[in-house]
């Protein structure tokens, strides 16, 4: 372990040195003077673990909200308001950033503190020993929570499990690590942080603490300012490790989930049909030149993607509030929004009254003044204020008023 502590904070001229004399290090980790306690302090662990608990409690509020909005209770997506239509761009946008930023902050924290594995003896008491198995909920959870995060981003599904379920309970599991480790190490944090710190290393060729925090900050800086352009569009053209930014994809929209062949046939198809219809006295069906001969409006709203990605376009449509109104639908109806897509997560979708009677929820034929691409949705699409990207339905072929 010795070896590890070395090689990590030795300077590359140090290195050599050591390397051109090489001898086995066949000490066990067990030994006392096994790990030089300079970086592996309770000082250095506790400003990672400061740094880190903002990240992960912040990742946690926003990711609930975003779980909240699409399987969450029927109080929660009613109330969530579409007033501010760029909310949940701004919370989802978080959600990403915290978790990458989390991935530096962790790795040297784990780093910082490997060596209380080896404690001994395992376990003072049954609290300690429950203390400690709660770190394995903590640090196996938060491994979960970020490798499947960014396994989500590359839409990279190389595991068995449905994402979403997995990912959320992972976040209870990690969060509930968490605060029984804050309960377990408040009072050694707090003398730690307070106390005066301990005398840096006087020999200059080796790592400070300070130098081992600004490499975690400067590490999760890095790649924040390398993916954040994925929601934060200024940045856009920065987000050279995001796979998907805006300006990408036609009409500068990126694409999530391309057009199925089976959809492209339908919505070419002379039979294309939208139909209002459902608990309404005036059900109706319109082609698509009829649906583009109705009055129509343009707004700027963002498609916010759950898998990491945001970006503002302006929309052109026909006001969802208008056909409801002439198929004579209740204002406290709910409706469903159904794609010519039959299968799939996203294929449909539910909008509340407040989300249909919002003037700016549109039924989308143009999109940045171009026809809408096939892959954007085109004949119709949903576009509504501050909803989760997966909730805009695309290829809409049947508007159901429960
Ligand atoms: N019918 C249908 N609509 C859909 C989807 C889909 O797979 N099928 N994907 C959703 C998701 S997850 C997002 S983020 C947006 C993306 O819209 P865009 O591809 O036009 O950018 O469409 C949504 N609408
Ligand atoms: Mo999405």
């Amino acid at each position: 372990m010795k070896v590890v502590d070395r090689v990590v904070t030795m300077s590359p001229r140090r290195l050599f040195e050591k390397w051109a004399r090489f001898e086995p290090y066949r000490r066990g980790p067990m030994r006392a003077d096994a790990f030089d306690a300079h970086l592996h302090d309770e000082r250095t662990a506790t400003q990672l673990g400061l740094a880190l608990g903002v990240a992960f409690t912040v990742c946690f509020a926003t990711g609930l909200i975003s779980h909240g909005l699409q399987r969450g209770p029927v109080w929660f997506r009613e109330d969530w308001p579409s007033t501010g239509i760029s909310i949940y761009r701004i919370t989802q946008g978080l959600h990403v950033m915290t978790g990458v930023a989390a991935i530096p902050l962790l790795a040297v924290k784990l780093w910082s503190v490997y060596p209380r594995l080896f404690a001994w003896p395992p376990a003072r008491n049954v609290t300690h020993a429950i203390e400690r198995l709660s770190l394995l909920a903590l640090v196996g959870g938060a491994i979960f929570q970020l490798a499947t995060g960014v396994m989500n981003i590359f839409y990279w599904y190389a595991f068995p499990f449905n994402f979403p379920n997995a990912h959320y309970a992972g976040a209870w599991i990690t969060i509930g690590g968490l605060v029984v480790h804050i309960g377990a190490k408040i009072s050694t944090a707090r003398t730690a942080l307070s106390d005066p710190a301990p005398p840096e290393h006087e020999d200059g060729s080796r790592l400070t603490r300070r130098g081992l925090l600004a490499a975690a900050g400067a590490g999760s800086g890095t790649l924040i300012l390398l993916t954040a352009g994925a929601s934060v569009s200024p940045l856009s053209r920065l987000a050279v490790l995001a796979p998907r930014r805006a300006g990408d994809g036609p009409q500068n929209v990126p694409v999530n989930h391309v057009a199925p062949s089976a959809v492209r046939a339908a919505a070419a198809s002379p039979d294309y049909r939208l139909t209002i219809a459902g608990a309404v006295p005036r059900p109706f069906s319109l082609t698509r030149a009829e649906l583009a001969a109705l009055p129509r409006v343009t707004e700027e709203l963002p498609i916010s993607c759950v898998e990491g990605w945001s970006t503002n376009a302006r929309w052109t449509g026909v006001r969802l509030r208008d056909l409801l109104d002439r198929a004579g639908a209740p204002a406290d109806a709910v409706v469903h929004v159904a794609s010519l897509q039959t299968s799939g997560g996203s294929s449909a979708s539910l909008l509340y009254p407040h989300q249909h009677r919002d003037p700016r929820t549109l039924l989308a034929l143009e999109l940045n003044g171009e026809e809408l691409h096939i892959d954007h949705g085109w004949p119709v699409r949903l576009i509504a204020p501050n909803r989760p990207g997966a909730q805009q339905t695309k290829w809409i072929s049947r508007i159901e008023v429960i």
